[in-house]
C-alpha cells in the first residue's frame, strides 16, 4: 500500500466555459448531465471535480445559482467527491457573479484565479464551420478582444469571501506573473500557506504547455513562495492535457483533466465523458510513476479541507 502523501489527487473538470456544444456532442450541458458526468468521473477515481453550469436549453455557461444548487445537491447525494466550484465563470460574467457561489454554498474547494489576461480560444473557429447554436460562434470570435478580469480588488473581494465561508481556493496560474500575485496575497495575510495552486498550461494569454513551462512555473513557485507553503495540480487544456498529466504526476504534482479542457480521449475520438479521461489517465499515471490516485477523504486530508458536513448544500 502507497502512503497516501504519494498518492495523486485526480481532478475532472466536467464541462467549463471554453468548449461549446458543437465542438462535443458528449460535453454535458443540463445540470442532471453535468451531476451525473461528475458522478461518473468520481467513480473513475476523480477525488475532485470542478463544476460549471451551463443553460440547460442553449448550452451557454451562466453563473444562474439554482442550476448550481441542483448540481451540488445531485452530486453531494450521490458521491463523497470533493466539489470545487468555479468561480472564473465564463466570458461576459462580472466578478462579482462569478464569486455568488461561494457565499451561497460555502464549497470545500473553489477556483480562483490569479490575475487579469487575454483568454482567447478565437484560433477554433477555423476546426468548426458549422454551429449548433447561434451564441457559439460570437462568443469564440469575441474572445479576441476579451480580458478575463482579476484585479487586485477584486481577488481581494475574492479571498475575503473565501476565509469567511471557510472554502480552500484553488490558485489557477496560467503564467509566471499569477505566482507573483499570489504570493502578494500571502504577504498581505490574504491567503493562508499551504495554498493549493493549479498550473494551467497552453491557454492562449498564458504561458505554453511544454515541459519547460511546467518547470519554469514550479522552481518559480518553489523560489517564490516555497515548496512547503504549497501543493499543486497541473491542467493542460486541448491536445496536450495527457502529456501535462503524466509530466506533473512524474514532477509530484496533481492532475486535472475533463472535458472543460479538452473534448478528447487520444487523437482523433471524441471523449464520451470526463471519466473516461480520468480512467486514461489514472491508468497511465499508476503505469509510469506507479502512484496510485487519492479518494476523496485522502485528498481532502492532503489538502486540509473542512469537510463536506460543512457545505452550505
Ligand atoms: N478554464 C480553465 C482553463 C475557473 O473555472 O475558475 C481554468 C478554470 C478556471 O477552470
Ligand atoms: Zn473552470
Amino acid at each position: 500500500m502507497q502512503a497516501a502523501s504519494d498518492k495523486v489527487i485526480l481532478t475532472a473538470a466536467v464541462t467549463g466555459a471554453i468548449h461549446t456544444p458543437t465542438m462535443s456532442p458528449y460535453l454535458p450541458i443540463t445540470p442532471e448531465q453535468i451531476a451525473d458526468d461528475a458522478v461518473k468521473a468520481a467513480e473513475a477515481g476523480a477525488a475532485i471535480v470542478h463544476i460549471h453550469v451551463r443553460d440547460p436549453q442553449t448550452g451557454k455557461p451562466t453563473p444562474d445559482i439554482e442550476l448550481f444548487r441542483t448540481v451540488l445537491t445531485s452530486i453531494k447525494k450521490r458521491s463523497d467527491v470533493i466539489i470545487n466550484t468555479t468561480t472564473g465563470g465564463g466570458m461576459g460574467m462580472t466578478p462579482q457573479e462569478r464569486l455568488k457561489v461561494v457565499p451561497a454554498f460555502k464549497p470545500e474547494l473553489a477556483s480562483f484565479n490569479m490575475g487579469s489576461m487575454n483568454f482567447s480560444t478565437y484560433p477554433l473557429l477555423q476546426k468548426y464551420k458549422t454551429w449548433k447554436y447561434d451564441w457559439e460562434k460570437p462568443a469564440i470570435e469575441a474572445t479576441k478582444d476579451y480580458i478575463f478580469r482579476n484585479t487586485f480588488a477584486s481577488m481581494e473581494e475574492f479571498c475575503k469571501a473565501m476565509k469567511e465561508n471557510d472554502t480552500k481556493p484553488e490558485l489557477e496560474c496560467y503564467d509566471a506573473g499569477h505566482i507573483y500575485n499570489a504570493n502578494k496575497l500571502i504577504m498581505d495575510g490574504l491567503l493562508t500557506p499551504p495554498v493549493h495552486i493549479q498550473f494551467v498550461l497552453g491557454i492562449l494569454g498564458g504561458i505554453g504547455p511544454a515541459v519547460e513551462d511546467l518547470v519554469t512555473m514550479k522552481t518559480t513557485a518553489d523560489r517564490v513562495i516555497g515548496p512547503e507553503n504549497y501543493t499543486w495540480s497541473a491542467a493542460g487544456p486541448g491536445r496536450f492535457q495527457f502529456g501535462c498529466g503524466i509530466t506533473a504526476s512524474r514532477m509530484g504534482g496533481h492532475v486535472r483533466v475533463g472535458l472543460e479542457d479538452n473534448v478528447y480521449l487520444k487523437k482523433g475520438v471524441l471523449a464520451k465523458s470526463s471519466g473516461e479521461q480520468v480512467a486514461r489517465i489514472r491508468e497511465l499515471i499508476f503505469e509510469i510513476t506507479g502512484r496510485e490516485s487519492a479518494t476523496p477523504d485522502e485528498a481532502r486530508a492532503m489538502l486540509h479541507l473542512k469537510g463536506r458536513d460543512k457545505v452550505a448544500y
